[in-house]
């Protein structure tokens, strides 16, 4: 068998006590992250994106491609940039791009055009996802599965965040084609999120909502 570019991998089995712990412990952690739409402008300290975004980085994606790139934008002129565009498309939906359904679901989030979490959060992330990416020699190389490994990688980076302390926000003000433009990117990455991060503001308020219970997302087929 022609074993290279292979390598052994790297793993230790826990004991099931150290399991359970583990996989309870991240619970409690994940279940305490919520959407959160008023931020600080406070600064977050340097580094801490880096890290978060080498996690999103680790999502496996198909064939490798590794099909993601992570814009972050601090500069409050960039920021209110994209605060304008997105509102220019928030007042479209509102105003009758979403059907009265989608109105009515939003009630309860008290979600309008006005987004000025886009200027006060300290840094927004911006996701791009590659439909297709350029080899060095200028050839278009495709990419597999694009929307579910961004997706995956979207979760590692929201969960990552949330481990760090920070606050986010899962923001899709589409369409979003706009960010393309503003950002100067090319036009294989293709805007997936936009992520507002920072601390929640002091008076910080989210929707009181409830999680679905094990008994209703799991699923035993015997
Ligand atoms: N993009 C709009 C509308 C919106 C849509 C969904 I689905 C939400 O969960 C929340 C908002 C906005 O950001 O206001």
């Amino acid at each position: 068998m022609d074993t290279s570019g292979f390598q052994p991998l790297d793993h230790q089995r826990l004991a099931p006590d150290e399991m359970q712990r583990r996989a309870q412990a991240l619970n409690v952690e994940a279940q305490r992250r919520r959407s959160v739409r008023e931020f600080s402008s406070d600064p977050i300290p340097e580094g801490v994106l880096d890290h978060c975004i080498l996690t999103a980085g680790s999502a496996p994606s198909g064939a490798h491609k590794e099909p993601w790139t992570f814009v972050v934008v601090t500069d409050p002129v960039k920021k209110r940039a994209i605060r304008e565009a997105a509102e220019e498309e928030e007042r479209e939906n509102y105003s009758g791009r979403m059907n009265e359904e989608w109105i009515k679901d939003l009630e309860r989030l008290g979600t309008n055009a006005e987004k000025s979490f886009l200027e006060t959060a300290p840094a927004l992330i911006i996701v791009l996802r590659h439909a297709w990416q350029v080899a060095p020699d200028g050839e278009r190389e495709q990419c597999y599965y694009t929307q579910e490994s961004v997706g995956i990688a979207s979760g590692f980076l929201l969960m990552a965040l949330h481990h760090a302390g920070l606050a986010t926000l899962t923001h899709t003000p589409s369409p979003m084609g706009f960010l393309t433009k503003l950002l100067g990117r090319p036009s294989n990455e293709k805007p997936y999120l936009l992520i507002p991060v920072g601390y929640p503001a002091e008076d910080c308020t989210v929707p009181t909502l409830e999680r679905r219970s094990l008994e209703q997302l799991r699923i035993q087929e015997s």
